[in-house]
Protein backbone atom coordinates (compact mmCIF):
# COMPACT_ATOMS: atom_id res chain seq x y z
CA UNK A 1 0.00 0.00 0.00
CA UNK A 2 1.54 3.25 -1.13
CA UNK A 3 -0.99 5.65 0.64
CA UNK A 4 -2.64 5.33 3.92
CA UNK A 5 -5.11 8.45 5.09
CA UNK A 6 -5.03 9.47 8.71
CA UNK A 7 -7.99 9.27 11.13
CA UNK A 8 -10.11 12.16 11.83
CA UNK A 9 -10.55 12.14 15.19
CA UNK A 10 -8.65 14.70 17.08
CA UNK A 11 -8.07 15.62 20.98
CA UNK A 12 -11.18 18.43 21.53
CA UNK A 13 -8.55 20.06 23.46
CA UNK A 14 -5.50 20.24 20.70
CA UNK A 15 -3.41 23.69 21.00
CA UNK A 16 -4.81 25.95 17.60
CA UNK A 17 -2.44 28.85 15.40
CA UNK A 18 -3.59 31.82 15.34
CA UNK A 19 -5.58 30.77 12.46
CA UNK A 20 -7.58 28.89 14.24
CA UNK A 21 -5.83 25.42 12.52
CA UNK A 22 -3.49 22.48 14.58
CA UNK A 23 -1.05 20.80 14.16
CA UNK A 24 -3.37 18.29 12.33
CA UNK A 25 -4.25 20.60 9.36
CA UNK A 26 -0.65 21.20 8.33
CA UNK A 27 -0.60 17.17 8.18
CA UNK A 28 -0.51 14.53 5.02
CA UNK A 29 -0.77 11.08 4.66
CA UNK A 30 0.69 8.43 7.02
CA UNK A 31 4.24 8.31 5.92
CA UNK A 32 5.27 4.95 4.42
CA UNK A 33 9.28 5.21 4.86
CA UNK A 34 11.37 3.35 6.70
CA UNK A 35 11.11 3.77 10.45
CA UNK A 36 14.18 5.96 11.47
CA UNK A 37 14.42 7.57 7.92
CA UNK A 38 15.26 11.22 8.50
CA UNK A 39 13.41 12.32 5.77
CA UNK A 40 10.42 11.75 7.92
CA UNK A 41 12.20 13.92 10.90
CA UNK A 42 12.15 16.98 8.33
CA UNK A 43 8.63 16.61 7.22
CA UNK A 44 7.57 16.74 10.51
CA UNK A 45 10.17 20.15 11.31
CA UNK A 46 8.02 21.65 8.22
CA UNK A 47 4.81 20.59 9.40
CA UNK A 48 5.72 22.26 12.81
CA UNK A 49 7.30 25.22 10.75
CA UNK A 50 4.50 26.17 8.93
CA UNK A 51 2.08 25.45 11.85
CA UNK A 52 3.85 28.09 14.29
CA UNK A 53 4.03 30.75 11.24
CA UNK A 54 0.48 29.97 10.83
CA UNK A 55 0.34 30.10 7.00
CA UNK A 56 -2.59 29.04 5.05
CA UNK A 57 -2.11 26.17 3.52
CA UNK A 58 -3.49 26.69 0.23
CA UNK A 59 -0.81 29.48 0.21
CA UNK A 60 1.90 26.89 -0.30
CA UNK A 61 2.67 25.16 -3.60
CA UNK A 62 5.07 22.05 -2.70
CA UNK A 63 7.27 20.56 -5.66
CA UNK A 64 9.53 17.23 -5.73
CA UNK A 65 11.14 15.11 -7.97
CA UNK A 66 11.29 11.38 -7.37
CA UNK A 67 13.07 9.53 -4.40
CA UNK A 68 12.36 8.81 -1.06
CA UNK A 69 12.89 12.34 -0.35
CA UNK A 70 10.87 13.36 -2.95
CA UNK A 71 7.39 11.54 -2.12
CA UNK A 72 7.63 13.43 1.65
CA UNK A 73 5.07 15.83 0.18
CA UNK A 74 2.80 13.46 0.40
CA UNK A 75 3.09 13.67 4.39
CA UNK A 76 2.77 17.11 5.19
CA UNK A 77 0.66 20.09 4.17
CA UNK A 78 -2.13 17.57 2.90
CA UNK A 79 -4.18 20.60 1.88
CA UNK A 80 -1.74 22.83 -0.13
CA UNK A 81 -1.05 22.47 -4.05
CA UNK A 82 1.74 19.95 -5.13
CA UNK A 83 3.29 18.51 -7.51
CA UNK A 84 5.93 15.26 -7.56
CA UNK A 85 7.18 16.01 -11.30
CA UNK A 86 10.24 13.78 -13.00
CA UNK A 87 13.74 12.78 -11.55
CA UNK A 88 15.72 15.90 -11.32
CA UNK A 89 13.52 18.28 -12.69
CA UNK A 90 11.66 19.83 -10.35
CA UNK A 91 13.36 22.78 -10.39
CA UNK A 92 11.97 23.91 -13.67
CA UNK A 93 8.73 22.93 -12.84
CA UNK A 94 8.98 25.25 -9.96
CA UNK A 95 10.29 27.79 -11.59
CA UNK A 96 7.60 28.25 -14.24
CA UNK A 97 4.91 27.77 -11.40
CA UNK A 98 6.64 30.66 -9.95
CA UNK A 99 6.66 32.76 -13.05
CA UNK A 100 3.03 32.07 -13.62
CA UNK A 101 1.91 32.78 -9.88
CA UNK A 102 4.24 34.95 -8.05
CA UNK A 103 1.65 34.58 -4.98
CA UNK A 104 2.30 31.14 -3.54
CA UNK A 105 4.85 30.43 -1.33
CA UNK A 106 7.27 27.86 -3.25
CA UNK A 107 9.06 24.63 -1.01
CA UNK A 108 11.00 22.69 -3.39
CA UNK A 109 11.78 19.12 -1.75
CA UNK A 110 14.40 16.78 -3.02
CA UNK A 111 17.03 14.79 -2.41
CA UNK A 112 20.58 14.57 -2.88
CA UNK A 113 20.19 12.43 -6.12
CA UNK A 114 18.04 14.02 -7.56
CA UNK A 115 19.65 17.76 -7.16
CA UNK A 116 22.78 16.71 -6.93
CA UNK A 117 22.96 13.59 -9.74
CA UNK A 118 20.22 13.85 -12.35
CA UNK A 119 19.28 17.20 -11.75
CA UNK A 120 22.34 19.53 -10.83
CA UNK A 121 21.75 21.28 -13.90
CA UNK A 122 18.76 22.22 -12.88
CA UNK A 123 19.54 23.02 -9.48
CA UNK A 124 22.19 25.36 -10.51
CA UNK A 125 20.42 27.04 -12.60
CA UNK A 126 17.02 27.84 -10.66
CA UNK A 127 19.22 28.99 -7.59
CA UNK A 128 21.55 31.10 -9.89
CA UNK A 129 18.32 32.89 -11.56
CA UNK A 130 17.42 33.96 -7.61
CA UNK A 131 13.51 32.29 -7.98
CA UNK A 132 11.83 33.27 -4.35
CA UNK A 133 11.62 29.46 -2.94
CA UNK A 134 12.55 27.43 -0.08
CA UNK A 135 14.40 24.31 -1.44
CA UNK A 136 15.57 21.43 0.60
CA UNK A 137 17.69 18.71 -0.12
CA UNK A 138 17.17 15.78 2.12
CA UNK A 139 20.41 14.69 1.97
CA UNK A 140 21.43 10.74 2.91
CA UNK A 141 24.76 10.93 0.31
CA UNK A 142 22.49 7.50 -1.27
CA UNK A 143 19.82 6.84 -3.89
CA UNK A 144 17.15 5.52 -1.07
CA UNK A 145 14.49 4.53 -3.30
CA UNK A 146 16.37 2.51 -5.84
CA UNK A 147 18.66 0.60 -2.76
CA UNK A 148 21.50 2.57 -1.86
CA UNK A 149 23.63 3.44 -4.61
CA UNK A 150 25.75 6.04 -3.64
CA UNK A 151 25.22 9.71 -4.95
CA UNK A 152 27.22 12.51 -5.99
CA UNK A 153 26.99 14.12 -2.43
CA UNK A 154 28.86 11.06 -0.80
CA UNK A 155 32.03 11.66 0.59
CA UNK A 156 35.52 10.28 -0.66
CA UNK A 157 36.21 6.95 1.46
CA UNK A 158 32.55 7.16 3.09
CA UNK A 159 31.54 3.94 3.65
CA UNK A 160 27.85 2.57 2.66
CA UNK A 161 26.49 -0.79 3.68
CA UNK A 162 27.89 -2.59 0.26
CA UNK A 163 30.42 -0.28 -0.67
CA UNK A 164 33.39 2.39 -0.75
CA UNK A 165 32.77 5.70 -2.30
CA UNK A 166 36.12 6.93 -4.46
CA UNK A 167 34.64 9.78 -6.36
CA UNK A 168 34.83 13.08 -4.86
CA UNK A 169 31.73 14.58 -3.19
CA UNK A 170 29.79 17.91 -4.65
CA UNK A 171 28.38 19.98 -1.77
CA UNK A 172 25.54 21.62 -2.40
CA UNK A 173 25.88 24.24 -0.06
CA UNK A 174 29.19 25.29 -1.49
CA UNK A 175 27.73 25.23 -4.65
CA UNK A 176 24.75 27.54 -3.52
CA UNK A 177 26.98 29.88 -2.31
CA UNK A 178 29.13 30.08 -5.58
CA UNK A 179 25.62 30.66 -7.58
CA UNK A 180 24.45 33.69 -5.83
CA UNK A 181 21.58 32.34 -3.09
CA UNK A 182 20.51 34.67 -0.78
CA UNK A 183 19.87 32.37 2.28
CA UNK A 184 22.39 29.45 2.52
CA UNK A 185 22.11 26.74 5.54
CA UNK A 186 22.64 22.99 6.64
CA UNK A 187 20.72 21.41 8.63
CA UNK A 188 20.49 17.68 10.80
CA UNK A 189 17.03 15.72 10.65
CA UNK A 190 18.24 14.71 14.37
CA UNK A 191 18.47 18.65 15.15
CA UNK A 192 14.88 19.59 15.00
CA UNK A 193 15.74 22.70 17.67
CA UNK A 194 18.19 24.24 14.85
CA UNK A 195 16.56 22.92 11.67
CA UNK A 196 12.64 24.48 12.60
CA UNK A 197 13.80 28.14 12.84
CA UNK A 198 15.84 27.90 10.21
CA UNK A 199 13.24 26.20 8.30
CA UNK A 200 10.57 29.08 9.45
CA UNK A 201 13.45 31.99 8.33
CA UNK A 202 13.58 30.67 4.90
CA UNK A 203 10.33 30.37 4.21
CA UNK A 204 9.86 34.30 5.06
CA UNK A 205 13.20 35.25 2.94
CA UNK A 206 12.14 36.46 0.30
CA UNK A 207 14.64 35.18 -2.77
CA UNK A 208 16.09 31.84 -3.13
CA UNK A 209 16.66 29.89 0.01
CA UNK A 210 18.96 26.63 0.26
CA UNK A 211 18.90 24.08 3.16
CA UNK A 212 20.76 20.83 2.72
CA UNK A 213 20.25 18.63 5.35
CA UNK A 214 21.43 15.87 6.48
CA UNK A 215 19.14 13.11 6.84
CA UNK A 216 20.14 9.78 7.16
CA UNK A 217 19.12 6.49 5.38
CA UNK A 218 18.75 3.57 8.13
CA UNK A 219 18.35 1.26 5.47
CA UNK A 220 21.37 1.69 3.05
CA UNK A 221 23.88 4.42 4.49
CA UNK A 222 24.01 4.39 8.31
CA UNK A 223 26.47 2.20 9.11
CA UNK A 224 29.44 3.44 11.31
CA UNK A 225 32.16 4.23 8.36
CA UNK A 226 28.94 6.23 6.62
CA UNK A 227 29.27 10.18 7.00
CA UNK A 228 25.95 10.55 6.40
CA UNK A 229 24.88 8.31 9.79
CA UNK A 230 23.30 9.81 12.81
CA UNK A 231 26.43 8.67 14.84
CA UNK A 232 29.10 10.66 12.33
CA UNK A 233 26.97 14.12 12.05
CA UNK A 234 26.63 13.62 16.21
CA UNK A 235 30.18 13.46 16.47
CA UNK A 236 31.37 15.56 13.91
CA UNK A 237 28.74 18.28 13.87
CA UNK A 238 30.26 22.26 13.83
CA UNK A 239 27.61 24.29 14.41
CA UNK A 240 28.39 27.65 14.11
CA UNK A 241 25.29 29.49 14.89
CA UNK A 242 21.71 29.14 16.52
CA UNK A 243 19.00 30.55 14.89
CA UNK A 244 15.91 32.17 16.56
CA UNK A 245 12.94 33.48 14.30
CA UNK A 246 10.70 36.08 15.02
CA UNK A 247 7.52 36.75 13.79
CA UNK A 248 6.79 40.37 12.56
CA UNK A 249 4.01 40.37 15.28
CA UNK A 250 5.64 39.03 17.99
CA UNK A 251 7.27 40.62 20.83
CA UNK A 252 11.42 40.39 20.72
CA UNK A 253 12.69 39.61 24.44
CA UNK A 254 16.62 39.31 24.49
CA UNK A 255 18.17 36.61 26.48
CA UNK A 256 21.40 36.38 25.25
CA UNK A 257 24.80 37.59 26.47
CA UNK A 258 25.30 41.06 24.69
CA UNK A 259 28.52 40.21 21.98
CA UNK A 260 27.10 37.07 20.91
CA UNK A 261 23.75 37.88 19.17
CA UNK A 262 23.51 39.57 15.81
CA UNK A 263 19.59 40.74 15.17
CA UNK A 264 18.88 40.91 11.18
CA UNK A 265 15.61 41.97 9.89
CA UNK A 266 13.93 40.40 7.20
CA UNK A 267 12.10 42.21 4.24
CA UNK A 268 8.96 41.42 5.72
CA UNK A 269 9.70 42.60 9.44
CA UNK A 270 10.19 39.27 10.89
CA UNK A 271 13.53 39.07 12.92
CA UNK A 272 16.35 36.36 13.17
CA UNK A 273 18.48 36.94 16.16
CA UNK A 274 21.73 34.75 15.51
CA UNK A 275 23.64 33.18 18.32
CA UNK A 276 27.47 32.87 17.58
CA UNK A 277 28.46 29.71 18.61
CA UNK A 278 31.95 30.70 16.91
CA UNK A 279 32.30 34.37 17.05
CA UNK A 280 34.61 34.28 14.38
CA UNK A 281 32.37 32.96 11.53
CA UNK A 282 30.50 36.00 9.98
CA UNK A 283 26.72 34.96 8.19
CA UNK A 284 26.96 38.01 5.75
CA UNK A 285 30.49 37.38 4.18
CA UNK A 286 29.84 34.56 0.95
CA UNK A 287 33.68 34.53 0.67
CA UNK A 288 34.83 33.98 4.39
CA UNK A 289 31.26 31.18 4.25
CA UNK A 290 33.02 28.98 1.41
CA UNK A 291 36.34 28.93 2.52
CA UNK A 292 35.21 28.40 6.12
CA UNK A 293 33.01 25.42 4.43
CA UNK A 294 36.17 24.11 2.65
CA UNK A 295 38.43 24.36 6.01
CA UNK A 296 36.47 22.81 8.03
CA UNK A 297 35.32 20.02 5.40
CA UNK A 298 38.95 19.02 5.40
CA UNK A 299 39.04 18.65 9.13
CA UNK A 300 35.73 15.71 8.45
CA UNK A 301 33.41 18.66 10.46
CA UNK A 302 29.96 19.14 8.76
CA UNK A 303 29.30 22.42 9.38
CA UNK A 304 25.72 23.13 10.27
CA UNK A 305 23.55 26.72 10.85
CA UNK A 306 23.16 29.48 9.03
CA UNK A 307 25.77 29.34 6.89
CA UNK A 308 25.32 32.93 4.38
CA UNK A 309 22.47 35.54 4.47
CA UNK A 310 21.75 38.46 2.79
CA UNK A 311 18.86 40.99 4.15
CA UNK A 312 17.64 42.39 0.86
CA UNK A 313 18.03 39.71 -1.31
CA UNK A 314 15.85 40.76 -4.34
CA UNK A 315 13.77 37.56 -6.65
CA UNK A 316 13.45 36.43 -10.56
CA UNK A 317 9.94 38.54 -10.38
CA UNK A 318 12.19 41.66 -9.16
CA UNK A 319 15.18 41.49 -12.13
CA UNK A 320 13.03 41.28 -14.83
CA UNK A 321 10.58 43.53 -13.68
CA UNK A 322 7.24 41.50 -14.08
CA UNK A 323 3.99 43.28 -12.72
CA UNK A 324 2.60 42.45 -9.71
CA UNK A 325 -0.32 40.59 -10.85
CA UNK A 326 0.04 37.04 -11.12
CA UNK A 327 0.69 36.48 -14.73
CA UNK A 328 -1.89 33.68 -14.29
CA UNK A 329 -4.93 35.80 -13.98
CA UNK A 330 -3.85 38.29 -16.33
CA UNK A 331 -6.72 38.03 -19.32
CA UNK A 332 -5.37 37.63 -23.13
CA UNK A 333 -5.09 41.15 -24.12
CA UNK A 334 -3.23 42.38 -21.09
CA UNK A 335 -1.00 39.26 -21.66
CA UNK A 336 -0.80 39.81 -25.55
CA UNK A 337 -1.45 43.56 -26.23
CA UNK A 338 -0.88 42.90 -30.28
CA UNK A 339 1.66 43.27 -32.92
CA UNK A 340 1.72 47.44 -32.22
CA UNK A 341 2.81 46.69 -29.48
CA UNK A 342 5.13 44.07 -30.19
CA UNK A 343 6.28 46.07 -33.33
CA UNK A 344 7.19 49.18 -30.89
CA UNK A 345 9.10 46.79 -28.78
CA UNK A 346 10.97 45.51 -31.35
CA UNK A 347 12.09 49.12 -33.01
CA UNK A 348 13.21 49.99 -28.91
CA UNK A 349 16.08 47.25 -29.74
CA UNK A 350 17.13 48.93 -32.99
C1 LIG B 1 14.99 9.70 -15.27
C2 LIG B 1 15.11 8.73 -14.15
N1 LIG B 1 16.29 8.12 -13.92
C3 LIG B 1 16.42 7.26 -12.90
C4 LIG B 1 15.35 6.97 -12.11
C5 LIG B 1 15.52 5.96 -10.98
N2 LIG B 1 15.55 6.61 -9.67
C6 LIG B 1 14.45 6.80 -8.94
S1 LIG B 1 14.75 7.54 -7.47
C7 LIG B 1 16.40 7.60 -7.82
C8 LIG B 1 17.40 8.19 -6.85
C9 LIG B 1 16.80 8.87 -5.68
O1 LIG B 1 17.81 9.35 -4.85
P1 LIG B 1 17.63 10.65 -4.01
O2 LIG B 1 17.17 11.78 -4.83
O3 LIG B 1 18.87 10.86 -3.24
O4 LIG B 1 16.41 10.30 -3.03
P2 LIG B 1 16.36 9.34 -1.75
O5 LIG B 1 15.58 8.15 -2.22
O6 LIG B 1 17.73 9.02 -1.34
O7 LIG B 1 15.63 10.15 -0.75
C10 LIG B 1 16.70 7.06 -9.07
C11 LIG B 1 18.05 6.96 -9.63
C12 LIG B 1 14.13 7.62 -12.37
N3 LIG B 1 13.04 7.44 -11.61
N4 LIG B 1 14.02 8.49 -13.39
S1 LIG C 1 15.37 3.50 1.89
FE1 LIG C 1 16.50 4.98 3.09
S2 LIG C 1 15.82 6.99 2.32
FE2 LIG C 1 14.30 5.45 1.66
S3 LIG C 1 12.74 5.45 3.26
FE3 LIG C 1 14.22 3.85 3.78
S4 LIG C 1 15.65 4.86 5.17
FE4 LIG C 1 14.54 6.49 4.11
MG1 LIG D 1 19.35 10.35 -1.33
Amino acid sequence: MTYIAKPKMRHPGIATNSLGFTHRDYEGAISTLCAGCGHDSISAALIQAFFELAIEPHRVAKLSGIGCSSKTPDYFLGQSHGFNSVHGRMPSVLTGANLANRDLIYLGVSGDGDSASIGLGQFAHCVRRGINMLYVCENNGVYGLTKGQFSATADKGSKSKTAVNSDSPIDLVGMALLLGATFVARGFSGDKKQLVPLLKAAIAHQGSAIIDVVSPCVQFNNNPQSTKSYDFVREHNDAVNRIDFIEPKAEITADYAPGTVTTITQHDGSVMRLAKLDPAYDATDRARAMAYLQERHAKGEVVTGLLYFEENPGDLHHHLNTVETPLNVLNEKELCPGSAKLAAINDAYR
